[in-house]
């Protein structure tokens, strides 16, 4: 593509979660959460490794602010851990969590960074979750809790808000299939989950907007589209059902649509954790949607055998990243038009997206990464075709900032746009970084 100049005051970020890079999981009063107690379970982490040091972010920020400011970042998003500010989910504060996260703040925007600011990336407290959890309607008042302490707190400061994130992984993944913090496997744990994740959401939104003022606030869906893998209609039926668990279950009852109907349909369930004036509160406007995309899927139905199916007419790009997923960039074209063009969220950032790659460190110090550069390339291609289409994307973030602890592939996995090494806590700037730098200052795509 030529001529790709982003529009003027286009935010380019990079992103972390608090789990999977600070580390200090018991220091300064901090709680348990549920993800300290999920990876000390024998055979639920790749590696049988934890988050407990990570990547020390909590003794080494002012470094990763740094290291930030070379790559040339516009805006960071992070999140906090609840249970550093609430070890007890309510109730009592723990002010070093509140300080840590305050000197992080003042020293992003002293070096000249927007702090984008996640609450929850799946990081919940252990008692939060012996009280019954996600699945609980307490969980969500607790929130509201949570979200009032700390964006009194930094709300003067941040000015980008994100409620949780990626509820449908939260729920699906750790309610439904159990790879996930707690380690569930119901389906109806999964449901009251998705729920009230959503409902801490709306309910937490006018208590960040009474306590920072201007502010911006929305939250960070994952979003893949579901393609059917033939015209046979019993693909297409597959994928649009594919379609209504993973993105309208969602996306719906925030643009005030409700639940989709055929999924309800589908779970067959009471659905009672729903209270008179709950979808109201969930669809209380946003100021923005964030999307967090990585790979597009194909759908196969099984409800016919194989041979009385279509033969298939979609078949997947054969490159995929180290996570086994699908590289699609035009996925992400896709995902943003349906967002403004079908359900007219009225300002959308890429709050996450990127690639894991097996990275090495090259006996010369350096960490060439050309695949990350080429996912990175072609995705924000899409991204800019998006906004020449008229959607109106503010900003980009690539997941990650940092190699960390990528859930239940501990280590093994890297994302980062600076190399970890784990026994030297050593960041080294991959070249996908230095490209990033150069796109960054262009506010350009560059070769
Ligand atoms: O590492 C995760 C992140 O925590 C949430 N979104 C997807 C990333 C890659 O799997």
């Amino acid at each position: 593509m030529t001529n790709t100049r982003f529009p003027a005051g286009f935010i380019w970020g990079s992103a972390t979660s608090s789990y999977q890079i600070e580390g200090a999981w018991n220091e300064d009063g901090k709680g348990e959460s549920i993800w300290d107690r999920f990876a000390r379970i024998p055979g639920k982490i790749a590696d049988s490794s934890t988050g407990d040091i990570a990547c020390e972010h909590y003794h080494r920020w002012q470094d990763d602010i740094a290291l930030m400011q070379e790559i040339g970042l516009i805006a960071y998003r992070f999140s906090a851990a609840w249970p550093r500010i609430l070890p007890e989910g309510r109730g009592k504060i723990n002010q070093p969590g509140l300080d840590f996260y305050s000197r992080l703040v003042d020293g992003l925007l002293g070096a000249g960074i927007t702090p984008f600011v996640t609450l929850y990336h799946w990081d919940l407290p252990q008692v939060l979750q012996d009280a019954g959890g996600w699945p609980s309607r307490i969980t969500s008042e607790a929130f509201v809790e949570y979200a009032d302490v700390f964006t009194r707190a930094l709300g003067d400061r941040v000015k980008h808000w994100m409620t949780v994130n990626e509820p449908m992984v939260s729920a699906y993944v750790g309610y439904g299939v159990g790879a996930h913090a707690p380690g569930h496997t119901s389906l109806d744990e999964q449901l009251a989950a998705s729920f009230h994740l959503l409902l801490a959401h709306g309910l937490a939104i006018s208590v960040i907007r009474a306590n920072s003022p201007e502010a911006q606030v929305g939250l960070a869906l994952n979003l893949s589209p579901q393609v059917p893998a033939s015209h046979s209609l019993v693909d297409r039926a597959a994928a649009w059902q594919a379609d209504g668990t993973h993105n309208r279950w969602y996306l719906d009852p925030l643009a005030g649509r409700g639940l989709p109907p055929d999924i309800v349909e589908l779970y067959d369930r009471p659905m009672r954790f729903i209270q008179p004036g709950d979808m109201n509160t969930i669809a209380t406007p946003v100021d923005f949607l964030g999307v967090n995309y990585y790979e597009r899927r194909i759908i196969r139905s099984s409800a016919v055998p194989e041979a009385e199916n279509m033969p298939r007419e979609v078949f997947a790009n054969p490159e995929q990243t180290e996570m086994g997923w699908e590289v699609y960039a035009d996925g992400l074209y896709d995902i943003l038009g349906r967002l403004y063009f079908d359900y007219r969220f009225p300002n959308i950032y890429v709050t996450e997206n990127g690639a894991a790659y097996p990275d090495r460190l090259a006996p010369d110090g350096k960490v060439d990464d050309p695949k990350r550069v080429a996912f990175l390339k072609s995705h924000i291609e899409s991204a800019y075709r998006a906004i020449a289409a008229g959607v109106p994307l503010r900003g980009y973030f690539v997941w990650s900032l940092l190699d960390n602890f990528e859930w239940s592939h501990g280590y093994t996995k890297r994302f980062g746009l600076a190399y970890v090494d784990y026994p030297t806590q050593q960041r080294i700037l991959k070249s996908s970084a230095k490209w990033y730098q150069r796109v960054i200052k262009a506010n350009a795509i560059v070769d």
